[in-house]
């Protein structure tokens, strides 16, 4: 178990923790309110989900985040598999040559690839770059692959490690150096097929979201200045982190358009026997998705888990008093484990006789376990357990027989319970404006601003420049889908001209 004093290495904490005795309590030294960013660090850490590593920005993923990773992967793999996506492996290296085949694609994101030059002592003929996405490394083969109609629809998913050498403040999950994604690239014979697509796995990105992680998610479509530069349109799901008051990209999903098909030359012999271009989507979630609800529902005590990501839903801790039964009180704890693992809760037995229950209830606390159970000589006396919840602290003891019914209400109703609260927050931060002076004042209120705009792209740039400062510029984090109404003769916030739509505008991650 990591106490206190693992929090800091590489990620600036560790200065002013108080030293908390493992034997005692696990406390949290940073409260969530006070100190975000060192909060977040020590949370991450304590729970035991990341461990840092000597290389800044690079971290490793300990079970406790791992765990949630494969729970995520599984259900959005089967989703895929629904639609006809195949699962693929290609390699981690591309050639020079090939990265740069696709110039708009690759232009400024140039600073952030990672090349290997050496091979023990001995230079490389050519350096070979590490993939930082796959479009370069698939599409000539999808262009070997491809004859004809026939072939198509193409459906390729991979989840894999990529690489991008990011040089602003590294934060675990969030923005990592290496980090674990799926990249959906798929090829169809019309647009209608491939817009179609976009969103359907957007949906499954808002489905993971908000059922999965309990994080309430915007669905819209990126600006010009912010889409995909290598694509046709982008479309995202929004985050917003109420402590900081930025927006953040939960996963994005691309129509590229015929972009791509002309650079790796994709064609296909249509039914009439014409040479035709292919239309291209790629679509990406990656780990920053577990970053975000962490941000979202930990507390002063640690992480916060929502049950359907939460590797362990129910921690059953014995309370062995002095004088009690202690063989009938861990025969009673080990029973219930049972009962649920039979019911198919995740439920586990924290049977360690080095520790005191107290101490156990604030490790679990700390990892975010949703319930906790304690069985103690009068629950065993009364045919009772004691249940208590992670998110709100509420404790009901209830009969042994009623324990699988109980748990998977309860667990449903946190589940629900952290969706509704942070959705509440959200909105609570969300500021309608609609001048210069009202966006000024919202941004420095750390809102998540929805204004009317005319979607030009040198007035966003324009926008980026008049707020650009220490906590970085105010940019669109997309343009939501649901559109409230937008009354005839609205101006821009910015520009003054008519309002096109509603977008979000903030600071983001
Ligand atoms: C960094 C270095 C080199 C983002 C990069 O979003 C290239 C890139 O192409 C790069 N950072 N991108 C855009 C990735 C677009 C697209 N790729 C497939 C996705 C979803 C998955």
């Amino acid at each position: 178990m990591s106490t206190n004093k693992g929090g800091g290495g590489g990620g600036g904490g560790g200065k002013k923790k108080k030293e908390v005795k493992k034997e005692t309590k696990l406390g949290m030294a940073f409260k969530k309110d006070e100190n975000f960013g060192e909060w977040y660090s020590e949370v991450v850490v304590n729970s035991e989900m990341i461990e840092y590593y000597d290389i800044s920005g690079c971290y490793i993923l300990r079970p406790w985040a791992m765990e949630i990773w494969e729970l995520l992967k599984e259900f959005f793999d089967a989703e895929i598999k629904k639609l006809k996506l195949k699962p693929y492996y290609f390699p981690l290296f591309v050639t020079e040559n090939v990265l740069q085949k696709e110039k708009d694609h690759i232009e400024g994101f140039a600073p952030e690839v990672a090349w290997v030059t050496k091979s023990g002592k001995s230079d490389l003929e050519a350096p070979i770059a590490i993939r930082p996405t796959s479009e370069t490394v698939m599409y000539p083969y999808f262009s070997k692959w491809i004859r004809s109609h026939r072939d198509l629809p193409l459906k390729c998913n991979q989840w894999c490690n990529v690489v991008r050498w990011e040089f602003s403040n590294p934060t675990p999950f969030i923005r990592s150096r290496e980090f674990l994604w799926q990249e959906g690239h798929t090829v169809f014979a019309t647009k209608e097929e491939a817009d179609e697509e976009v969103l359907q796995i957007l949906e499954l990105y808002r489905r993971i979201y908000e059922e999965f992680l309990a994080v309430p998610v915007y669905k819209g479509r990126k600006s010009e200045m912010e889409k995909f530069a290598g694509g046709l349109y982008t479309t995202s799901v929004e985050a917003f982190i109420p402590n900081t008051g930025r927006g953040i990209q939960g996963a994005t999903s691309h129509c590229l358009g015929q972009n791509f098909a002309k650079m790796f030359d994709i064609t296909f012999e249509n039914e009439k026997g014409e040479r035709s271009m292919v239309w291209q989507n790629s679509w990406a979630y990656t780990t920053r998705s577990i970053g975000v609800m962490v941000m979202t529902h930990g507390d002063d005590k640690g992480l916060v888990l929502p049950p359907r990501v939460a590797p362990i839903q129910v921690i059953v801790i014995p309370v062995p008093f002095k004088d009690a039964d202690t063989t009938a009180i861990k025969g009673a704890c080990e029973s219930t484990v049972y009962t649920l693992n039979q019911a198919g809760i995740r439920a586990d037995l924290d049977a360690r006789e080095n520790y005191s229950p107290g101490w156990k209830y604030s490790q679990w606390e700390m990892k975010g376990v949703p319930l906790r159970i304690e069985i103690g000589p009068k629950d065993l006396a009364n045919k009772q357990v004691r249940i208590v919840r992670r998110d709100n602290g509420a404790k009901v003891d209830i009969p042994s027989t009623d324990v699988v019914e109980q748990v998977g209400a309860l667990l449903e109703g946190i589940q629900a319970n952290l969706l509704e609260t942070a959705k509440q927050k959200r909105d609570a931060c969300i500021k309608t404006i609609s001048t210069w002076d009202e966006f000024i004042g919202a941004l420095n209120d750390k809102k998540l601003i929805l204004a009317p705009w005319c979607d030009e792209e040198e007035v966003e740039k324009d926008v980026k420049a008049r707020t650009k400062g220490e906590l970085g510029a105010a940019k669109t984090l997309c343009t939501p889908f649901d559109q409230p109404d937008l009354p005839a003769g609205t101006v821009c916030f910015a520009s003054g001209k008519p309002a096109q739509k509603w977008s979000f505008w903030g600071r983001s991650y």
